[in-house]
């Protein structure tokens, strides 16, 4: 099972809230950090994926400013190997 995730909009304070994605494991511990975004980026061309049916997404905010956020899809599949 791979997972594969991509954000349609995504607008955060610049480095005060981020967004993690782990991959690897089913705990933070046991992941490895695949990005750590934040800011205005448009991210609608790229794919972030887990090679594991475990992805991690972690959202850090502090108490002041907000942006509008993010959006995103997420894509679940098998894929089939055959020679
Ligand atoms: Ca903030």
């Amino acid at each position: 099972m791979f997972i594969l995730l991509q954000f349609q909009e995504f607008e955060t304070e610049k480095s005060f809230d981020t967004v993690q994605i782990l991959v690897g494991g089913r705990t933070e511990d046991n992941s490895v950090n695949l990005a750590t975004l934040s800011g205005k980026q448009d991210l609608s061309n790229k794919l972030f994926v887990s090679a594991s049916n475990f992805m991690i997404i972690k959202f850090s905010t502090d108490a002041s400013v907000e942006r509008k956020g993010f959006r995103l899809v997420q894509y679940q599949h098998i894929l089939l190997f055959r020679d």
